[in-house]
């Protein structure tokens, strides 16, 4: 990142100590981040306009006072107002655990409880403004469209009969990908695909993730031109990989997947079709 990140760290409300936003303060200062502090006492407006004014990436709201649920979602309330949402907006102090998701339903990205390292708060905004920064860049498109959607199921046969019977999607093509330890079934609509993946195992990857969440979406597959070129795009981007390389998929295609700690959370399959790929209708 060429610019240092700015940030504002602020103080809603009628608290008077700032002893803990001044450490924060210092401490993002020391992670190499440009610090505005607005001083005690501040309204809404007052912290909305300096941030405009000061053109911060990030607004870290402290509150000792119990001011919290109300100060907090009105300086997003303002941002809005302003157009100027791509500003995150993080908070902490003396937060009860049950007023967290009541601050993060009203668009506090994050609440830092006390006790959190500075490095994690400081991680945070990088990320954040790594995005932003992203948004701005206009890459070329990467994705062509979506290859498909890879939904784990416990029994292919069990479910089939929805895909097939109800929606009349046609199968296209089954497939063993042994050291995947999965059953693949695909099936056409629209112009993509649905994989079903069943487990062959009790502990490959799709086995695993069906302990962990019961069957349901597995991945999210978009087709590229080239994935190991799509690969050192991604990374250099500031996106984690699973795979450092282009590995064998279903259908002879070649696949890589992301992290999905970098994609919200879903598992984004990158997949190239080959000369050699399948065509409809094998197995
Ligand atoms: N959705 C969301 N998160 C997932 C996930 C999923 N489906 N699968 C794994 N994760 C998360 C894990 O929870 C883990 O998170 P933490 O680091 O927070 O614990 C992280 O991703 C890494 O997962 P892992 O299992 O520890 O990492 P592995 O390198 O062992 O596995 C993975 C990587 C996800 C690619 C593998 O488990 C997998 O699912 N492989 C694909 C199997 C498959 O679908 N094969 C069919 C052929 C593919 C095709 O042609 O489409």
């Amino acid at each position: 990142m060429s610019q240092p990140i700015r940030v504002l760290v602020a103080k809603p409300g009628l608290d008077g100590h700032d002893r803990g936003a001044l450490v924060i303060a210092q401490g993002l200062r020391d992670e190499g981040m440009e610090v505005i502090y607005t001083g005690l006492r501040q309204t809404p407006i007052e912290i909305v306009t300096t941030a405009l004014q000061e053109d911060v990436a990030c607004i870290g709201l402290s509150s000792l006072s119990g001011a919290h649920m109300e100060m907090f979602p009105a300086v997003v309330q303002l941002l809005r107002q302003q157009q100027a949402e791509d500003i995150l907006v993080i908070g902490g102090g003396v937060i009860p655990e049950q007023d967290v998701e009541a601050l993060t339903a009203a668009g506090i990205a994050k609440v830092f409880t006390p006790g959190t390292r500075i490095e994690e708060v400081a991680q945070f905004i990088r990320d954040h403004a790594h995005l932003q920064e992203l948004a701005q860049e206009n890459l070329p498109p990467l994705a062509l469209g979506v290859d498909h959607i890879g939904i784990a199921v416990t029994r292919v046969d069990e479910i089939l009969p929805f895909y097939t019977g109800l929606l009349g999607l046609s199968v296209t093509h089954q497939e063993v990908i042994a050291d995947q330890e999965v059953k693949t079934t695909f099936l056409t609509v629209g112009g993509m695909e649905i994989e079903l993946l069943e487990p062959l195992s009790t502990d490959g990857p799709v086995a695993k993730f069906l302990f962990k969440h019961g069957p349901g979406i597995h991945h999210m597959a978009f087709a590229v031109a080239d994935v190991n070129a799509a690969l050192r795009t991604a990374q250099a981007a500031g996106f984690r990989l699973i795979d450092e390389r282009a590995r064998p998929g279903g259908r002879g295609k070649e696949i890589a997947f992301l992290h999905p700690k970098d994609t919200s959370g879903v598992l984004i399959e990158l997949c190239q079709r080959t000369d050699t790929e399948e065509d409809i209708g094998g197995s």
